[in-house]
């Protein structure tokens, strides 16, 4: 028995209410466990408190599992008569041991029977209401489309200057290409084609850089990209297209030309900003690295990022009326909040509680590349960046010696990482402004990056775009994976193929519930080709979604199997021209 790989704990993703009356319970156990009971009761059961008693508990099996690398994770949902109760497990072994699994150890199941038990048992004292982790419901319904303004469209119908062909060299950080605000508004229709419903812009306040992460003005719009009014324009118009807005809020730190840092660099220590920032000495190093020499804390180590200190009342006072301002003045939808792992938890709960006051199904976003369960409780961020679910495709398209039982264990991974409420909001990418551009990671071959992009828009979460990956624009790392959008190449249709098999995944997300389905597994496939995989998606009616991905040669098949009466069966194979056939057998 391989008691050391077993794991509860009446918290996090193990334990929590899915709604006022429903308790989710997890269990992670080794691959020797061949079934699981979960034992459970009211812990007031069976008797008058103090009196002779005798706990009754029910006994539920629990078959719902899903594998993960080393450990299969059980999953069942009780609805606890009176919003608590105490549980244990019964687990028995493929070797034909048995045992039970308690809050602090282990017993024998003969000896579960007596009063002492009571105290080792779980237990899940009450499910208030305001307890509950809730999520916004219209984000898992949201096709995301990002957009690094500087490179995407220019308003004045020019094409952005220095455009880089598509063999060019690398971009730099520092150029300025052109794109702005008019520029997204003139391309809004093209995005209500492709089927996107939910804008994410990188930032576009005042700041020094072309990337806008070292914010000078929180207030007011760059002049390069427009102004405030133009937000305000843009923010309606895409509504009015049925598109919601996510901005990009940098409150990790500031740029070096931010009002309160000018104020510490002219005044040091007797600044009345210096408890806004984390500085250790002064002065400064006459110039570079005064960072890696401990002047003060920054985002890495880069100087003219020095870190906000998010633990400072007048710092999170001061950001509670930037956001408010954002939400109010401009009617965005979202924020995805930049280092959102390095803010003070105390900064991201005042956050939370600042925006739901506004527009109670605001979209609070993390950019966090980790396991993010610290700040997934219910009254922080509503979501994270899924770059774990980015690793799991795209390494088994890289790594050929990985099988599909691998790759569903990996995906499995990210969807037993947090509660299911928070899973429906998961902010699924492949490629973004920080990593290789997809077409690039799977070296040009187009199959795999149709594969990957398919395999996105059919997991749980809110699928992103990266603007370009549409028409499989090339890059490498950061700066090179923000090249400017080529609008001549695509309007001489050069890309109508890639554009439009792209478009066709997106319709088909839009118009099949099981694409976004939580119930899910990995097939064996009858042809037994090694790399062929099938993924296999069931909705809540039921309804069954087949597809089959052919890591190596040119097809994707999908076989949507309705089972309600009017059976309709769709074969969408992909033609090596990457156009997807769309049509009902
Ligand atoms: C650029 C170059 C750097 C260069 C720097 C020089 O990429 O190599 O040294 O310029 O100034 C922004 C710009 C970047 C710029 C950076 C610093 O967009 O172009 O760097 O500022 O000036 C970690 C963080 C994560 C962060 C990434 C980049 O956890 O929050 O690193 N991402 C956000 C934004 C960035 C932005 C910043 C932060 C700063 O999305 O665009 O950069 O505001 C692993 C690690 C992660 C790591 C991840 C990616 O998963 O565990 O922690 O993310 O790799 O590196």
């Amino acid at each position: 028995m391989n008691l050391p790989a077993i794991y509860h704990r009446t918290s996090d993703n193990y334990c929590y209410p899915i709604d006022e009356n429903q308790l989710i319970i997890n269990l992670k156990t080794g691959y020797d466990v061949m079934s699981v009971e979960l034992i459970y009761n009211d812990p007031f059961d069976g008797g008058i408190l103090g009196g002779k008693w005798r706990w009754q508990g029910k006994r539920l099996a629990m078959p719902f599992k899903k594998e993960l690398e080393q450990h299969i994770w059980w999953t069942t949902t009780i609805t606890p008569e009176f919003k608590r109760c105490k549980y244990y497990f019964h687990l028995k072994f493929h070797d034909g041991q048995e045992i039970c699994y308690l809050e602090e150890g282990f017993l024998s199941p003969a000896h579960i029977d007596d009063q002492a038990t009571m105290k080792q048992m779980f237990t899940f004292p009450w499910l208030n209401a305001s307890d509950i982790v809730r999520t916004p419901d219209w984000v898992h319904e949201t096709v995301w489309y990002q957009i690094f303004p500087d490179r995407f469209a220019n308003g004045a119908n020019q094409h952005l200057a220095h455009i880089k062909p598509w063999h060019s060299g690398e971009v730099t950080n520092q150029e300025i290409y052109g794109g702005d605000l008019q520029g997204i508004i003139d391309k809004l229709d093209y995005l209500v084609n492709l089927g996107i419903t939910g804008l994410y812009l990188n930032p576009i306040f005042h700041a020094q850089s072309t990337h806008k992460y070292d914010t000078t003005d929180y207030y007011t719009v760059d002049p390069m990209f427009g102004d405030n009014a133009k937000l305000k324009e843009l923010v309606q118009k895409a509504h009015q297209k049925g598109l919601k807005v996510m901005l990009d809020g940098v409150f990790n730190h500031t740029g070096s030309e931010f009002f309160a840092w000018q104020d510490i660099l002219k005044h040091g220590f007797d600044s009345p900003y210096i408890d806004w920032y984390m500085v250790n000495k002064f002065p400064f190093l006459e110039k570079g690295h005064r960072t890696r020499h401990g002047d003060y804390y920054s985002f890495a180590f880069v100087d003219n990022m020095p870190k906000i200190n998010t633990n400072h009342p007048a710092v999170v006072q001061y950001f509670m009326e930037v956001v408010s301002y954002w939400v109010r003045e401009f009617d965005i939808d979202a924020l995805r909040l930049d280092v959102a792992n390095e803010m003070a938890h105390s900064f991201n709960k005042e956050l939370y509680r600042t925006l739901k006051a506004i527009k109670p199904d605001f979209y609070i976003l993390g950019e966090i590349w980790h396991d993010s369960i610290n700040w997934l409780q219910s009254n922080e961020f509503d979501s994270v960046m899924n770059y774990p679910l980015t690793s799991a495709i795209s390494n088994f398209w890289l790594d050929h010696h990985r099988n599909k039982y691998q790759l569903s264990q990996q995906i499995n991974r990210c969807y037993t990482m947090y509660m299911q409420q928070t899973n429906n909001t998961l902010f699924n990418l492949l490629d973004s402004h920080d990593t290789q551009r997809l077409f690039n990671r799977v070296h040009k071959n187009i199959d795999a990056f149709y594969q990957q992009i398919f395999l996105l828009f059919a997991m749980p979460g809110s699928p992103c775009i990266y603007y370009g990956t549409e028409i499989a624009l090339e890059g490498e790392h950061d700066p090179d994976c923000r090249r400017c959008m080529p609008w001549q190449a695509i309007d001489n249709q050069e890309h109508q193929a890639t554009l439009a098999t792209i478009q066709a995944i997106i319709q088909l997300r839009h118009h099949n519930s099981c694409m976004k389905s939580q119930h899910f597994h990995f097939e064996n496939h009858f042809y037994q080709v090694p790399r062929l995989i099938e993924l296999l998606k069931i909705d809540d009616e039921g309804n069954k979604l087949r597809i089959l991905f052919n890591a190596s040669e040119h097809e994707i098949y999908i076989e949507v199997y309705e089972t309600t009466f009017c059976h309709k069966y769709y074969n969408h194979q992909l033609s090596p021209g990457g156009i997807l056939a769309y049509n009902v057998l």
